[in-house]
């Protein structure tokens, strides 16, 4: 069993619907939910000009092992009719395996922490509300790195909560 923290996004389509989808096909893959964090407007990183996103971060437990998770990612993404067109561009769906407890990865394949993870708001802001303790990678504590993305704007949705989400 793992415990893992990915990060879900969308921009494209039904939004909201797009993450509520992200996270009932992963509980079909055999993720456990363990905990869902609230859904954020944020403006979107990478400089590709585009819409904004909704985004939220979700911790599982699963027998998957990393790489199967990675797949059953891959394989969601495609299952919302994602097109790969433009990298960083607009995109119905995005499942990043952010950090995985007691392992890491430096493949291109797959890359654990997520080398992104640490720099970006939409990322550490809602794991920092449903895991305050976490450390990315095992060694740098989320409040730590929060203070260096002050200035990515971020908003909680509080009128949009995901099912199968603690209250
Ligand atoms: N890959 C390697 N490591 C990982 C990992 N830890 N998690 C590989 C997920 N995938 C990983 O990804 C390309 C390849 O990365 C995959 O085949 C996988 O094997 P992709 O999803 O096809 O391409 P991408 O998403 O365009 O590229 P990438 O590098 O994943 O983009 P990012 O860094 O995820 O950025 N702004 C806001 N506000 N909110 C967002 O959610 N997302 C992005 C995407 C850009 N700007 C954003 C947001
Ligand atoms: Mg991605």
């Amino acid at each position: 069993m793992i415990q893992a923290a990915l990060s879900i996004g969308s921009n494209l389509g039904d939004r909201f619907a797009n993450l509520q989808f992200a996270l009932d096909e992963l509980v079909k893959c055999n993720c456990n939910l363990v905990a869902c964090s609230a859904i954020y407007e944020t403006d979107p990183v990478g400089g590709v000009e585009q819409d904004s996103y909704l985004n939220a971060v979700v911790i599982v437990d699963t027998p998957l092992d990393p790489e199967e998770l990675l797949q059953s990612a891959l394989k969601i993404e495609n299952l919302a009719h994602r097109v790969r067109e433009v990298r960083w561009g607009p995109r119905t769906l995005d499942i990043d395996v952010i950090d995985v407890l007691g392992f890491s990865s430096d493949t291109e394949q797959l890359t654990v922490p997520h080398p992104r993870a640490h720099e970006r708001a939409f990322v550490l802001v809602p794991l920092f509300e449903i895991a305050p303790e976490w450390k990315l990678g095992g060694d740098r504590p989320i409040s730590e790195l929060l203070a260096q993305v002050e200035n990515q704007k971020v908003t909680k949705c509080a009128d949009l909560k995901l099912k199968g989400s603690q209250e």
